[in-house]
């Protein structure tokens, strides 16, 4: 029983890692303390999504801080890449 369960969890797990490869490339995104999120690409690009879910402009070198403590510099501002990637059947809207 205990490794059928085991076994869902890994399916689902590798199940949303091959979803998040599909959203146009997105391989990572982290929350930052302010509430907004940074989309990382698989090529390093990043693009931002502001506290309300909307994708926001940030200028490339900004230093952000991860709920983790963590500082990351922005690198890129792809936020026609992340408009497809979070919105994939709306026509690039
Ligand atoms: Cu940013």
């Amino acid at each position: 029983m205990l490794t059928k369960i085991l076994s869902a969890v890994a399916f689902a797990l590798m199940a949303s890692s091959a979803m998040a490869v599909d959203q146009g490339g997105v391989e990572q995104s982290i929350l930052l303390t302010d509430g907004s999120t940074v989309y990382i690409f698989e090529d390093g690009k990043m693009a931002m999504e502001d506290k309300f879910g909307r994708v926001a402009r940030m200028q490339e070198g900004h230093v952000m801080e991860t709920r983790d403590g963590q500082k990351i510099v922005m690198n890129g501002d792809e936020i026609w890449r992340l408009k497809r990637a979070l919105h994939p059947n709306r026509g690039g809207r």
